[in-house]
């Protein structure tokens, strides 16, 4: 299919219907305006500024005036969970070696940094609703993850109430594996899987990634790098292109943390794992966890086929297909 795409002068013109996509600019949605809120008669003054920024472009950098003391505390405190010889942070839903998913169950600097009181603001004055955290991750170096949109992993119903914030732990350059993300191809229309001819499941993860990157040349999108400073934050939006740079020089770490928020309030589902029907699912919101048994680890589950073949899959899931949502 891609193929057809890149050669086909016909098609390359309307790539909108070719990928059954047109019916996605449903008029009942017109509030929504490249994935962003239209905020316009609810949001005015200073802020109208980055407004027009984050929907023009699709992302805005900010200070989020957290205290460097936080974020030197979070990134000593999870130092020993990185690396080969890694200890396993047992009380988090999923680590590897540079990825500590949801470490705000075991991190209170991880907490503060999701909760940071200024990029809330911002996220509520760019959307014109509260955003609220619902997944950590924290890096020690660069990720160098294919280009992609959250909303694949992370979608919402209305579409485009999710957003990234990548919060630098160190000054990032560009050798150390940045972020790289597309201004404007938030612009594109919302695209799961079966809008690109495709199942709805984690096989079809490297096609998806693959017509982005036709996408990406046909609209003559140009990359962007997160080359920001220590305690600055980039937002970014939903359906925004986006991933991990190469790394250059593999000596360097690339500390950071990113936080998912959604909107609150709404519906919200994984385009991957609705093959048959859109599943929608309860987020873990992010909150204060000190008082609370400890979730994970989850208690192991019984040793039947079911449960081995779902592990199975998820593994492949992961190794294989790059699928990490
Ligand atoms: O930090 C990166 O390199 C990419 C992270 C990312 O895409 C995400 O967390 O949504
Ligand atoms: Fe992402």
């Amino acid at each position: 299919m891609i193929a057809i795409v890149s050669r086909n002068k016909s098609m390359q013109t309307d790539l909108a219907s070719y990928y059954n996509l047109a019916a996605k600019f449903d008029p009942s949605i017109s509030s929504l305006i490249c994935g962003v809120i239209d905020t316009m008669n609810t949001v005015k003054g200073e802020s109208e500024e980055l407004r027009d920024k984050f929907r023009e472009q699709g992302y805005v950098v900010i200070d989020s005036q957290l205290d460097h003391s936080v974020l030197d505390a979070c990134k000593n405190d999870l130092e020993k969970f990185f690396g080969p010889d890694r200890e396993d942070p047992v009380h988090v839903p999923s680590s590897e070696a540079n990825r500590i998913q949801d470490a705000w169950y075991i991190n209170q600097d991880v907490r503060k940094i999701a909760e940071c009181p200024v990029v809330l603001q911002t996220l509520e004055e760019l959307y014109g609703v509260r955003m609220r955290p619902f997944q950590t991750l924290n890096f020690r170096v660069g990720t160098q993850q294919p280009i992609h949109a959250d909303s694949i992993h992370f979608n919402s119903v209305p579409f485009g109430g999710m957003c990234g914030v990548w919060v630098a732990l160190e000054d990032i350059g560009p050798d150390q594996g940045p972020l790289k993300y597309y201004p404007k191809s938030q612009n594109l229309p919302e695209m799961n899987y079966p809008d690109l001819g495709l199942q709805a499941s984690p096989k079809s993860y490297p096609q998806y990634l693959s017509i982005l990157q036709d996408l990406i040349e046909e609209h003559g999108f140009e990359p962007e790098y997160g080359l920001i400073k220590k305690g600055q934050a980039l937002i970014w939006c939903a359906n925004i292109l986006h991933g991990g740079a190469k790394q250059n020089d593999m000596s360097l770490t690339r500390y950071s943390q990113v936080t998912h928020y959604y909107q609150e309030n709404i519906r919200y589902w994984r385009p991957s794992q609705s093959n048959r029907k859109q599943r929608f699912f309860k987020p873990d919101w992010v909150r204060d966890v000190t008082g609370e048994e400890p979730k994970y680890p989850l208690k192991p589950p019984a040793p039947t086929i079911g449960n081995f073949l779902r592990r199975v899959k998820g593994k492949i899931k992961r190794d294989v297909f790059g699928d990490y949502s």
